[in-house]
């Protein structure tokens, strides 16, 4: 492609709006420009990024059994009514009428879609398993996006669902599925990690989130710093045998705690640590009110608040709710004495606390030497704290580190909860009419673009892996006045291009210096300089992600080109 012929729009200045390097890159390299707040068009260079990153995704899901369908955008509000999914998305679900005044939304994903698709055609267990995927954009109204492409309200999604009869099946197909996505992001080159999520809103009990590993990201992880174990931060579970400490449990005494209102002031106060103070939470499970305790240096995981209560919802007890039930402010709260009929369970440390600091449920006044058990009781004790780094990694081995990730991709086990709202069934082998059982597969590929954008740069541009760069050789004749330069050029151009290499010529009439900022800022892998030694069969050679400069001969061209290729 001749740089004459396309449409390149380089930006000298960084636009003010764009605060991560990926973004600010998209627009100054001209790949990407924004219509409005979180929706963009792609320009022919970040088309060609895009399209490359299909390909590969493509490649994988036909090796993984996954066949692509086309769905559509436009989705019968009566299908998200019957999932119920009308109601309980808000404002960021996309609604619209069409001319008779009929309600629709415009897909923010296709469960609800390919079910109905499917419990129409499929009737029988020996059509399953079926796997269908498509690569479509997605509309969800985000409240702020931000970051480009990272977090947009239009966005490109590639989307697979799977149908099973049986668990095992499903089982098959996700470990499968899981496999594409680690070849996927492989290929890519991207710094990943699959960590164990939590299934949120979704439903369905096994899922894993695939983060890239980027200071921008806004999922933080907790990671092994020496096995695979990854988790998202709600998920990673503590596996520590807490044991209780061989020390003698004294009476327990109130004190006057004037002004000692924080964990850490109290512990002065009492001349011990956080550590052995009792952190004393209130919180609604499912509108029952249950208090939660930790150890004063730890802090409550909500995720497993709820998993521990089996609750829908959790959510803290507000100011009032805890003075009505507790009779004080949530300052002086402790478990000692608290009203008979109050549900109390513990994250597991609080078990080695022995002559411990807590709220005596008046303001004004802590005990001390409290020790479980002795001077309180507790329903049950559970991992109910965040993860810390240096903790030990649940799966023994190594010690977890945390990192900030972007999420690129998101599969699920999902069970029958969408079949069963949608009365999407099959006869089993025993004739009996079941709902399927589905798994769902995510990858963000407008937002695979961005990260790997994001991993892939330095000051002076992007350094595009081959396997993503929009093209692979930047032709770039100095003095496109000079005939020897222009013409070596177009011979070079013609032969790279009969050779099936991807050929990104700049026969703009730009001085040397414009030429080559731009090359270094659209960042392909190799930039070949036709200047002045052109005259003598000499091209000047560079190697943009490293840097490296040669010369090479014209007549070698060719096979130092296949060399830098294939490795
Ligand atoms: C909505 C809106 C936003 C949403 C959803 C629905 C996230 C929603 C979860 C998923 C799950 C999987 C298939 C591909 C992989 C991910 N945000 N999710 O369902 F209406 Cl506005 O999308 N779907």
């Amino acid at each position: 492609m001749k740089q004459s012929a396309t449409f390149i729009p380089t930006l000298r200045e960084t636009p003010a709006d764009a605060e991560v390097k990926s973004h600010q890159l998209l627009l100054r390299a001209g790949f990407i420009r924004q219509n409005t707040s979180g929706i963009y068009s792609f320009l022919p260079l970040g088309k060609r990024v895009l399209d490359k990153v299909e390909k590969i995704i493509r490649e994988e899901m036909e090796n993984a059994g996954s066949v692509e369908v086309f769905l559509p955008a436009m989705q019968q509000a009566e299908l998200w009514q019957e999932t119920g999914r009308w109601y309980s998305y808000g404002d960021e679900l996309m609604r619209l009428k069409d001319r008779n005044g009929r309600e629709f939304a415009l897909g923010a994903t296709h469960e609800e879609v390919i079910t109905d698709l499917l419990r129409d055609e499929i009737k029988s267990y020996k059509k399953l398993p079926l796997n269908l995927y498509q690569i479509q954009s997605k509309f969800r109204d985000e409240k702020r996006p931000r970051f480009g492409l990272l977090r947009g309200r239009e966005f490109l999604m590639k989307d697979a669902y799977s149908f099973h009869s049986t668990t095992e099946s499903l089982d098959e197909t996700y470990d499968v599925m899981m496999q594409a996505y680690k070849n996927i992001f492989t290929r890519l080159g991207l710094d990943f990690r699959m960590v164990i999520a939590d299934s949120g809103a979704i439903g369905g009990k096994d899922n894993h989130e695939f983060m890239v590993l980027s200071d921008i990201g806004e999922d933080t992880i907790a990671y092994s710093d020496t096995s695979s174990y990854a988790a998202n931060i709600e998920m990673a579970q503590v596996n520590i045998e807490y044991s209780v400490p061989d020390i003698t449990a004294e009476e327990m005494e109130k004190v006057e705690t004037p002004d000692q209102k924080k964990i850490a002031e109290v512990a002065e106060f009492f001349g011990t640590d956080a550590e052995n103070c009792i952190k004393t939470l209130v919180f609604k499970a499912d509108e029952e009110f249950v208090v939660v305790l930790s150890r004063g240096d730890h802090e409550v995981n909500d995720v497993k608040v709820k998993h521990a209560t089996d609750a829908k919802v959790v959510e803290m007890a507000t100011p009032e709710e805890v003075k009505e039930l507790i009779g004080c402010e949530i300052g002086s709260i402790g478990p000692v004495a608290l009203p008979e009929n109050i549900r109390v369970i513990a994250d597991n440390a609080v078990k080695t606390i022995v002559n411990g600091i807590a709220g005596a449920n008046e303001p004004g006044y802590h005990y001390k030497n409290v020790t479980p058990e002795q001077d309180f009781q507790v329903e049950k004790y559970a991992d109910l704290r965040f993860i810390k780094e240096g903790d030990p990694s649940p799966d023994g081995q190594g010690t977890i580190r945390f990192a900030e990730g972007i999420e690129v991709g998101h599969i699920f086990k999902l069970g029958t909860r969408y079949s069963e709202d949608m009365k999407a069934t099959i006869l089993n082998d025993q004739g009996r009419a079941v709902p399927y059982i589905m798994g769902c597969y995510g990858i963000g590929v407008s937002r695979v673009v961005a990260a790997v954008a994001e991993q892939f740069n330095d000051d002076d541009g992007f350094t595009w892996p081959a396997v993503a760069a929009p093209y692979d050789v930047h032709v770039v004749p100095v003095n496109m006045k000079d005939d020897v330069q222009r013409e070596t050029a177009a011979e070079i151009y013609t032969l790279l291009k009969s050779k099936r290499f991807e050929v990104l010529m700049d026969d703009r009439n730009e001085r040397a210096g414009v030429k080559f900022a731009d090359a270094d800022l659209i960042g392909l892998p190799v930039r070949i300089t036709v200047g002045k030694k052109a005259a003598d069969g000499i091209l000047e050679v560079k190697i943009r992600s490293t840097g490296e400069t040669f010369e090479w001969k014209q007549e070698e061209l060719l096979e130092q080109l296949e060399q830098v290729f294939q490795n």
